[in-house]
């Protein structure tokens, strides 16, 4: 199955890569919330092929209405993960599918056409990127740690999602090497699965946006829990934590902070 998923992300990638060079038509699915003629177009050719292909799944989507979808055997779409980047020239943008067995994460791929990076995960094979096996950072001092956070859609109209954005960067920032806001959670979680950061956290976040990377992130190593430190529900939390391992615990009691 993967090979065939590696096989057809790829071409959607072409359609991803296309829209990233052209002229956009935007329109606001909320005040902040941005979607292109391009999300559609890559969620329907995956969507396509996928219900064709893998028969025994079912699709939950971005753009797609999921209301009667039961969760189960699925495939989790995000056509285009990091649509403001896309839409802006923000090399950052990727298609995120998660394949889930009886609720459980059973194959992943983040794909970013831009930089022509593949990650890739099957449960308990390890992860990898453009072939090579993926391992998260050694670092275990907080101080030292370059972490990575987003920013809700909600904090253009909700004061408390805002306010609690603002208080967990006061609380975080001086504690660690640095934050970064890249804008895709996808590879946000890929880039813990690679090293590159120690420590990933946000809030609000859709399924779409972390179905595939929990996976990869847990396969090259990494830990993925909810704010109070307890196992990540991708329906239900509002807070993602997600680390090398080593800094969890520290990073945990410091987004706690009164
Ligand atoms: C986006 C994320 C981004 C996050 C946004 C949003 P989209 O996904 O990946 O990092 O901060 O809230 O969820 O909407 O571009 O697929």
């Amino acid at each position: 199955m993967k090979k065939e998923l590696i096989k057809i992300i790829k071409k959607a990638g072409k359609i991803l890569k296309k829209g990233y060079y052209s002229n956009k038509d935007v329109t606001f699915k909320a005040k902040k919330d941005l979607v292109t003629k391009y999300d559609v177009a890559v969620e329907n050719y995956l969507k396509e092929k996928f219900t064709k292909k893998f028969k025994e799944f079912n699709i939950i989507a971005e753009e797609s209405d999921n209301t009667n979808i039961e969760f189960n055997n699925s495939i989790i779409i995000d056509p285009i993960d990091g649509t403001t980047n896309f839409v802006n020239g923000v090399p950052h943008t990727a298609i995120s599918l998660g394949v889930y067995k009886d609720k459980k994460p059973y194959l992943a791929i983040v794909y970013n056409p831009i930089l022509d990076e593949l990650y890739e995960a099957k449960i308990g094979k390890g992860a990898y990127l453009n072939g090579k096996q993926l391992k998260v950072s050694d670092e275990t001092e907080l101080q030292k740690a370059l972490l990575a956070t987003g920013f809700p859609y909600t904090s253009g109209s909700n004061e408390d999602d805002l306010n609690d954005v603002v208080k967990k960067i006061k609380d975080i920032l001086p504690l660690c090497q640095d934050l970064r806001r890249l804008g895709s959670a996808s590879i946000d979680l890929c880039l813990v699965a690679r090293g590159t950061f120690e420590g990933y956290y946000e809030m609000n976040l859709k399924p779409w946006d972390v179905s595939a990377g929990v996976l990869i992130l847990s396969e090259a190593g990494g830990k993925i829990t909810n704010i109070n430190g307890e196992e990540y529900n991708l329906f239900e939390d509002k807070y993602i934590v997600a680390t090398n391992g080593k800094i969890h615990d520290e990073l945990i009691k410091n987004l706690n902070l009164l």
